[in-house]
């Protein structure tokens, strides 16, 4: 396995202009024939070499001549054609097995549906092509298959024909006018239910919306075809983008590696992120959905219609679709606590990520497993990067950007420099020096200092750059640093809001006409994606919480606290906390706040975000810390929690959105509640009487939590009502994994044999490995390694079975340098262990290798 380089970029040597594809579908043999039209690109006489994997060739013809084994040179990724032809018709037909894809990658079975995903580099796992991004091809395919086990036959683009065959067979024939990348081909198969519906575009054309899902599940995909027309909408009036096609179909499916794919007219959904009803989804599970469903849409515009020209540029697509979608969140609920949501996934995981071992920038110059490259920092970080652009240009300035892109790129696979320009070119604005944030990982502390002078009235911020390690930024590392601060006054508890543009190692900003020196918020709505070095007192961060304008900040100001009080619990576990924290909490609690907001402010800072911010962290040690303020809190607020708790329980008449936040907030005050001697009865009646799944899952993450007696009679009933929904199952699973009890291995290993649980379903094996390492640090982290040794095993079964699940669990192992030197050899051992394997896959040995070296 060899790695590519960003700077090693070359246009291809051909290109396809189209592609005729015909499958004859079969479990173990689908025969797969390509007719292309290949073009030499370029003055040069190299050879056709196309990308192909786990096939077996059955044929290769140029133009009308069969060629013999002599003609060509095939390995186990490519075939090579040493052809002086400057355009011909090449014709292969391969052989593939999807009922062996374990990896599901390619084409694949999911249950008894024929389903492909061919991003990154999936398609060479169906054909021979040049599986590279800035090939775009127009795509013709016809599937052929036994009609009554595939009623529907589907792919990209429109219908165009459709026959019986003999041997009960027929075919459908679909035509893509949209040249795109072969990553953007889709094909599915199978018996659904289908929910159609229509919408007219605001340029008028009407498309056929269609959601396919597994029998029975027809009601539950009313949310996804709502939220996929409001995205449709939401496109249109915010950026004047509208769909282009005839039909837009969506499946949803068991088996699938990711969230979802934007498969042009032919999106293909893991199950999760369609499949509702109030009864066995959560109120974030319909977050989720919606956001998803939107996420896909957008990509329409933003990764097909404009897609990416090397796969280094791939937040050219997800970051600014992560972007958008985030915004449609925003304007569909809470504007706020949609933000607060990003804020805690960026510092959880994705600040860990940037100071671990396979750190990259959001444009990466270095890949060997390209799959490897799906992160929080290209997706996420990759949305914050596009936010400051926002921010710098303001909305129009940023709406001009967008059509001055697709104006310039439309059919086109580009860069993300060509982004940045459009964006710096429609708007004036100068983003050379804002271009550092696509090459630069990491991620950047400010370091703040203030200086009131009460004699001249004028308050001074002074802002300095540095990095991880606390250096100073030389001036050519200096970022282009958003910072949009407010400075309240301390008598009046007014605000005033200000944009500050750092870009300089240090700058000191001068603000007058101060007669007390005021309160500064500072990264408002969280206007750039880095940490915060900035000592400003507990009285100072509970005049942020109450007074700051900026939701965001009032947030921001609680969980510093809190965090404050988690570091010094980690350091001497006997510290005793102030009293002064409950009185601040409680006129949280009595403040007229969105639930779901105080909700938020109530929510204790995340283990991985904590960890983050303490050099070599005892885990167990924070745990026990987290447990701690966990417990102070609510023995101290117990009255007002127990009060708001009811209050949130009888409130009726709610709209849909307030009753979410209720919920929120009644659920938050439950698990504090559930901590504290005698919570038990509580927590029997929510699950007892629970009217939807969010409530009932609240109160079993309460009971596992605090390992409570009715635990696991609790347990028995769930699964009892819900063992044929597998989606609900894969929340049973995660549940069992992260009960907090000492036999918790006994359990788990008990839970790998249950007759439901399946490694080869990501879902499924995610729901028990992923939540035990990420909900369970206690038992994951202790002291024997054992926590450590489990999640080696089930990545070693991984490797061969699905090289991807296996590769993006194994991240809390790879990050062992966060943890203190004991955990850091435990972790080691399992690390060495895992390199020494035989049959290692690319995605694991690059990241490893990373660890290791
Ligand atoms: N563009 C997609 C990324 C993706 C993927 C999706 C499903 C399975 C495997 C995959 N590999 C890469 C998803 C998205 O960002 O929209
Ligand atoms: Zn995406």
């Amino acid at each position: 396995f060899t790695p590519r380089y960003l700077a090693d970029y070359q246009v291809s040597a051909f290109t396809i202009s189209t592609i005729d594809l015909t499958f004859e579908l079969d479990d173990t043999a689908t025969k797969v024939t390509s007719v292309m039209s290949v073009k030499r690109q370029g003055s040069h006489k190299q050879a056709l070499v196309l990308d192909g994997e786990h096939l077996t060739l059955l044929s290769v013809k140029m133009d009308e001549c069969l060629l013999s084994a002599d003609d060509y040179f095939l390995s186990d990724t490519a075939l090579e054609i040493p052809t002086q032809a400057d355009e011909f018709l090449l014709t292969i037909v391969t052989e593939i097995n999807p009922q062996d894809n374990t990896a599901l990658e390619g084409l694949f079975k999911s249950g008894d549906a024929f389903c492909t995903q061919c991003e990154a580099e999936g398609f060479r796992r169906i054909t021979y092509y040049l599986d590279r991004p800035d090939v775009m091809a127009v795509f013709t395919t016809k599937v052929v298959a036994a009609k009554d086990k595939y009623p529907y036959l589907l792919s990209n683009g429109n219908k165009i024909a459709t026959g019986e065959l003999g041997d009960g067979k027929h075919f459908v024939q679909w035509h893509d006018p949209f040249p795109k990348p072969s990553y953007l081909f889709a094909l599915v198969a199978g018996d659904f239910d289908l929910l159609q519906d229509s919408y007219v575009t605001s340029e008028g054309r009407e498309v056929a919306l269609e959601i396919f899902v597994d029998k029975g599940n027809l009601s539950k995909a009313e949310h996804a075809m709502a939220s996929l027309k409001h995205a449709m909408a939401w496109d249109e009036e915010t950026f004047s983008l509208a769909y282009d096609l005839d039909i837009y179909m969506i499946v949803a499916v068991d088996f699938f590696n990711m969230g979802a794919m934007e498969n042009k007219g032919l999106n293909v959904f893991n199950s999760k992120y369609v499949l509702a009803d109030t009864e066995s989804a959560t109120d974030i599970d319909y977050f989720n959905i919606e956001a998803v469903i939107a996420h896909e849409y957008f990509h329409n515009w933003t990764g097909n219609r404009v897609t990416c020209r090397d796969w280094f540029q791939l937040s050219l697509k997800e970051g600014l679709t992560v972007f958008r979608d985030q915004e449609f969140s925003g304007d569909m609920n809470s504007k706020t606590v949609a933000r607060i949501q990003n804020v805690r996934v960026l510092r959880s995981q994705q600040f860990a990520e940037d100071a671990g071992p396979m750190a990259h920038p959001i444009r990466p110059e270095k890949v060997m497993e390209m799959n490897n490259f799906y992160t929080l920092t290209v997706y996420e970080k990759g949305a914050e990067v596009i936010r400051m652009i926002h921010t710098l240009l303001g909305g129009e300035g940023f709406a001009k950007g967008m059509a001055l892109y697709f104006e310039r790129f439309d059919g086109m696979a580009v860069t993300c420099d060509d982004f940045v320009n459009a964006m710096a070119d429609a708007s004036g604005t100068d983003l050379s020096q804002f271009k550092r944030w696509y090459s630069q990982s990491g991620t950047p502390h400010l370091k703040v200092r203030e200086a009131f002078d009460p004699e001249t009235s004028q308050y001074q911020l002074t802002i300095s750059q540095q990095n991880q390690a606390g250096e100073t930024f030389a001036a050519e590392d200096c970022l282009h640093i958003p910072v949009k601060i407010e400075l309240i006054d301390a008598d009046s508890g007014i605000g005033q809001g200000q944009l500050l543009e750092l870009t300089g190692p240090e700058q000191t900003w001068t603000f007058a006409h101060y007669q007390a020196k005021p309160v500064v918020a500072l990264l408002g709505d969280f206007s750039a994606p880095v940490k915060v070095d900035f000592e400003q007192t507990d009285l100072a961060l509970e005049v942020l919480m109450l007074a700051a304008r900026d939701g965001f900040c009032r947030w921001d100001a609680g969980q510093k606290l809190l965090c404050r009080y988690l570091h010094k619990l980690v350091a001497e576990p006997d510290y005793s906390l102030p009293e002064s924290l409950i009185t601040i909490f409680s006129k949280i609690l009595q403040a007229d706040s969105d639930p779901a907001f105080t909700a938020e402010q109530l929510t204790l800072p995340a283990f991985g975000e904590v960890a983050d911010q303490i050099h070599q962290v005892d885990p167990v040690a924070l745990v026990n810390a987290q447990k701690k303020l966990k417990h102070f809190l609510a023995a101290g607020l117990q009255q007002q929690l127990t009060a708001c708790y009811h209050n949130c329980r009888q409130k009726t008449g709610l709209s849909q959105q307030q009753a979410i936040g209720s919920r929120a907030l009644k659920n938050i005050c439950l698990s504090y509640l559930a901590v504290l001697p005698g919570a038990e009865s509580l927590v029997t009646d929510q699950f007892g009487n629970a009217a939807n799944m969010t409530d009932t899952l609240a109160a079993l993450n309460a009971a596992a939590f605090n390992n409570l007696a009715g635990f696991d009679s609790q347990m028995s009933a769930f699964e009892s009502k819900w063992h044929d929904t597998p989606l609900v199952m894969d929340k049973w699973f995660t549940i069992g994994a992260s009960l907090n009890s000492a036999d918790i291995f006994e359990r788990l290993e008990a839970l790998l044999k249950h007759p439901l649980f399946s490694i080869k379903n990501p879902n499924r094996a995610r729901s028990l490995i992923g939540a035990f390492i990420s909900a369970n640090p206690k038992y994951f982290h202790c002291q024997t390694g054992r926590g450590y040794r489990f999640l080696a095993e089930q990545i070693k079964r991984l490797n061969e079975i699905n090289p991807q699940v296996a590769s993006r669990l194994i991240t809390p192992l790879i990050q062992y340098k966060e943890y203190d030197l004991t955990r850091q050899e435990l972790m080691l051992e399992q690390l060495k262990a895992l390199r020494a394997l035989p049959q290692l896959s690319r995605d694991l040995l690059e990241k490893l290798d990373a660890a290791l070296n």
